[in-house]
């Protein structure tokens, strides 16, 4: 169901204050200490964060894809490691079962993520099976009524605390490729299951990932999720399709705040005995981030939109992902390079940005894969009309 258009007006309101009022401020404390407080954990929770994308009758607040790419624009602002808290639970880690889970799946699980109770991961990424992901190794047997899990996953964002992760893992050894995935819905307290040390990042510090690992997991039967072997790959490529344009959302925010930040410091400092907004070099570098964020900001809305209309969008989702992420190590760069030598220095916070950025580019598909979904995509079209 759609929220009608001033209480999602209300909505988006309030993140930006919370936003510029609350998690702005707490920026450089959360890089230094690798970690966001407990409080912001809490208050995201109440604010109904953690369930943006759950259906409202599940407990969540149900936003369409367009309105849940409009308030990705707004956190997408703060460093990503505020929306990591919650961004798995809205994201990747609960869309599995939204889009695929069982009836009683849904119900098992969805009201516990959108409250917060329970924070999720996505486990796909092996340390065999990155970009190549219908060539998992992770294998899950079944005996009896449970599965028996074994394998390793890699980069597990939010892992460290996850209570519930969605796993991909092979059911049948027999086939190769991606028609023997299947997915499984795993607690934590699950015998068996065990996680890695919280890996040293170049940026988004206060976000974590680790390894999962595997060894005799035992998970119930009836936690395959909607309830049939073999469609776990299609499962994840339709939970990434929706997670690409979450996160052109966030790219997108991200993008203008560092514009933001680089045209308020162009006007105030000052060389040659003016601002050094008034040199048109600096303004080429000011107007191309403007126009590109501008480019952005459309493109995933529309693909939102054909989404929202029930449109199939791996194209588009990849479009979006692909340009926004790398439209957004653009703007940054530029920002850094407008702060000139202060640029460099962590002070001035623009480093920081510039490093948290580069993420951007590399999870939920590189710029390579998503290139990859585009082309093969044009080339099926093409085919199948001929
Ligand atoms: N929605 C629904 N079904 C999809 C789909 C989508 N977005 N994308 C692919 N499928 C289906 C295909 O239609 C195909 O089904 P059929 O065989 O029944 O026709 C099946 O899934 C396999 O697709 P494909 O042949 O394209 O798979 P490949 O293994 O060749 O490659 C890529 C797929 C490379 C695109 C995929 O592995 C990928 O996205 N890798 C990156 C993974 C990733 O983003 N990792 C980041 C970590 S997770 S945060």
């Amino acid at each position: 169901m759609t929220m009608d258009s001033d209480t999602f007006q209300n909505l988006l309101t309030s993140v930006r204050k919370y936003v510029n009022e609350r998690l702005i401020p707490l920026e450089k404390e959360v890089a230094e200490n690798d970690e966001v407080p407990e409080d912001i954990k809490h208050e995201m929770a109440e604010m109904g964060l953690f369930g943006l994308t759950v259906p409202e009758e599940y407990g969540g607040i149900g936003l369409t894809t367009e309105e849940e790419v409009c308030v990705s624009m707004e956190l997408g602002r703060a460093s990503p490691a505020f929306r990591s808290v919650f961004g798995t639970n809205v994201g990747i880690g609960s869309q599995a079962i939204v889009i695929d889970g069982t009836k009683e799946q849904k119900l098992r699980y969805l009201p516990k993520i959108a409250s917060g109770e329970y924070v999720t991961s996505f486990a796909l990424t092996e340390p065999e099976a990155g970009s190549d992901a219908a060539n998992l190794q992770s294998t899950a047997r079944l005996e009896g009524n449970e599965y028996v899990l074994n394998g390793r996953k890699r980069y597990i964002t939010n892992a460290p605390w996850a209570d519930v992760l969605t796993v991909m893992a092979r059911t049948n050894p027999d086939i190769s490729g991606h028609g023997g995935i299947s997915s499984f819905i795993v607690e934590r307290t699950s015998a068996g299951l065990s996680f890695g040390k919280p890996e040293k990042k170049m940026g988004q510090h206060g976000a974590h990932v680790c390894d999962v690992i595997f060894e005799n997991c035992r998970v119930p039967a009836k936690n395959l999720i909607g309830g049939i072997e073999g469609q776990g790959f299609k499962t994840a490529m339709k939970t990434l399709d929706r997670g690409r344009l979450h996160l052109a959302g966030v790219c997108v925010g991200f993008a203008d705040r560092a514009l933001e930040v680089a045209l308020g410091y162009a006007c105030e400092r000052k060389q040659f005995k003016k601002p050094i907004s008034e040199f048109q070099l600096v303004q080429g570098m000011l107007a191309e981030s403007k126009a590109e964020i501008y480019a952005g900001r459309c493109m995933t809305i529309d693909a939102a939109k054909k989404r929202d209309s029930g449109q199939v969008v791996a194209t588009e989702a990849a479009c979006a992902k692909m340009f926004t992420s790398e439209m957004c190590g653009r703007v940054v760069d530029r920002a850094v390079q407008i702060f000139g030598g202060s640029g460099y220095i962590a002070d001035y916070g623009v480093e920081r940005m510039y490093r948290d950025a580069r993420l951007f580019r590399i999870y939920e598909g590189t710029t390579q894969i998503q290139q990859i979904v585009i082309a093969r995509n044009m080339i099926r079209e093409l085919l199948d009309i001929q």
